[in-house]
């Protein structure tokens, strides 16, 4: 069969859909012929998809969904719809077969099914079980057994178990199967994973589910070779696409040190997500010497015991710390701080903005409520044995599921932007002033700036644009 591939994130600044890549990879590599529609660069969606579907008779369609929302509680804005309605029009176009997968699917796949019909999902990585599947539809047989499939079974989706797969087995990402060098353009970044999963407890998050609770490293002269791949065709620019950069400590220094090696820490400039722990001074030399101007650092809270009803096992001090280490190598740093989740006060909301105040980060993000996922921690004790006050959305799937605080819902806001008072380095989802808000999502202020010539993470440009 002829597989279609069909990214549908219109987000802009646009964001490569290296997911998609990936999978479009190790089809390739197993001798798939490979079609790819990108809707990111049409203005006209349905036309786009009509042209194609009449040139390209694929008999499998891949189709990626990496954003079910903004995540962000003062928008709380969906893009199920839109997604159902390209799914709808490929439905018109084509007798194709038609499997839905990305991260956005795997954190949530019943809903999306639900909102958006389609004949299959694959939950979890694309790169080892959609070969499987497109061998099994071209050979007639069974999908019923396939790892982390989902199919209708008595008008009902039926889910099977997702096996996650042996990254160091992948093919050589030579990322040229998509317009990077448009995205770089025009998104002023290319993404590069290193490493998969996420073994850390924190309560709300959903990149365990999505990704697997174990860390997979690629090797990292394959992570190297992809970076000159990219490099290669001018890109320079790169953001991490791991769940936390050092999540393995021991894995993430032996990416700097290959990149020291081929003297690729001079000529590109990268940031990373990371987690407070583990990280040393040790770690931030290095990636500063592997060239990574700028992490940005989930820290989450900065008092002590939202801290650990968060999951997070460090302390307000080594946060200070961190923040040290990586200025004394010229490492800007981003804190990420989620305020307003269950025993949320005006004392501890202050006392994390003090930490934050008094730390040496250049920017500190604040997002204001609980974005709930299913299948987390935080979900089964906010929604079992019945819903708790503060839960807000979740009434269908297109209305994403957040929780705020309910004693001090009605105040948080007005409580961080007196905290926050003239200190310029805060950026702050505040539903009553768009004007600091840090959503990336339809930002037409870095739409602009990338143009311009900015490039590096969001929040490093809006950072600059700011000076
Ligand atoms: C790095 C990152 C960013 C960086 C991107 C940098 C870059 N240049 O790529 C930045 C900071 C820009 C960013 C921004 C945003 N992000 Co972000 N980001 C991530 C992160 C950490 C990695 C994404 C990634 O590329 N992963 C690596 C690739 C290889 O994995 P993948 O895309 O999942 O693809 C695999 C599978 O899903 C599957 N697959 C993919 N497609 C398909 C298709 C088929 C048919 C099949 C079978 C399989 C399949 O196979 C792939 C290979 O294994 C994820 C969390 C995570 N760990 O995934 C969040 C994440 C994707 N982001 C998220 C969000 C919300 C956003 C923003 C909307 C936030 C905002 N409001 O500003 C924006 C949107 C930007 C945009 N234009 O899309 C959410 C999405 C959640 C959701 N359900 O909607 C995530 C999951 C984080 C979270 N848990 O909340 N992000």
């Amino acid at each position: 069969v002829k597989i279609a591939l069909v990214n549908t994130n219109l987000i802009k600044p646009p964001i490569a859909p290296i997911g998609l890549e990936y999978t479009a990879e190790a089809l390739a590599a197993q001798g798939h012929e490979i079609e790819i529609l990108d809707l990111a660069w049409e203005e006209d969606v349905d036309f786009a998809i009509e042209s194609f579907f009449r040139r390209c008779d694929a008999g499998l369609i891949g189709v990626t969904l990496r954003n079910t929302d903004d995540c962000a509680f003062t928008t709380r804005h969906s893009f199920l719809d839109g997604f159902a309605s390209i799914i709808r029009r490929i439905r018109q176009c084509t007798d194709g077969f038609i499997v839905l997968g990305g991260v956005g699917f795997s954190v949530m796949p019943k809903k999306v099914l639900e909102a958006a019909d389609a004949d299959a999902g694959i939950r979890g990585e694309g790169e080892f079980v959609f070969p499987l599947l497109a061998e099994r539809l071209q050979q007639g047989k069974s999908l019923a057994d396939l790892p982390g499939i989902l199919i209708r079974e008595d008008g009902a989706w039926r889910e099977n178990p997702v096996r996650f797969g042996d990254v160091t087995k992948l093919p050589p990402m030579r990322r040229n199967r998509f317009d990077n060098v448009r995205y770089f353009r025009e998104g002023g970044q290319a993404g590069v994973e290193t490493s998969r999963g996420c073994h850390m407890p924190c309560t709300f998050c959903a990149d365990p589910v999505a990704k697997g609770r174990t860390v997979r490293t690629r090797p990292h002269g394959a992570v190297a070779d992809e970076i000159e791949a990219l490099l290669s065709q001018g890109i320079d620019h790169f953001h991490t696409c791991d769940s936390e950069f050092n999540l393995d400590e021991a894995h993430a220094a032996s990416v700097c040190e290959a990149l020291i090696a081929r003297g690729l820490g001079s000529r590109v400039r990268w940031y990373a997500y990371c987690t407070p722990l583990p990280f040393s001074e040790k770690t931030a030399r290095l990636m500063a010497r592997a060239g990574c101007v700028g992490i940005n650092f989930s820290v989450d809270h900065g008092d002590p015991g939202m801290l650990k009803r968060l999951g997070r096992a460090f302390s307000p001090e080594h946060i200070l710390d961190i923040a040290l280490w990586c200025k004394n190598v010229g490492i800007a740093v981003m804190f990420d701080l989620l305020l307003g989740s269950q025993g949320e006060t005006r004392e501890t909301a202050i006392r994390a903005m003090d930490l934050m105040k008094q730390s040496s980060a250049d920017r500190i993000g604040i997002s204001l409520g609980l974005r709930v996922w299913p299948e987390t921690k935080i979900a089964d004790e906010l929604l079992l044995p019945s819903p708790a006050s503060g839960l807000v959305g979740g009434s269908d799937p297109t209305k994403p599921l957040f929780f705020l605080e309910p004693k001090s819902a009605a105040d948080l806001a007005d409580w961080i932007e007196a905290g926050i008072g003239n200190d310029p380095r805060f950026l702050f989802f505040n539903p009553k002033n768009a004007s600091k808000n840090y959503n990336y999502s339809e930002n037409r202020i870095l739409v602009e700036a990338v143009k311009a010539g900015h490039r590096g993470a969001y929040w490093d440009i809006l950072r600059r644009l700011d000076a």
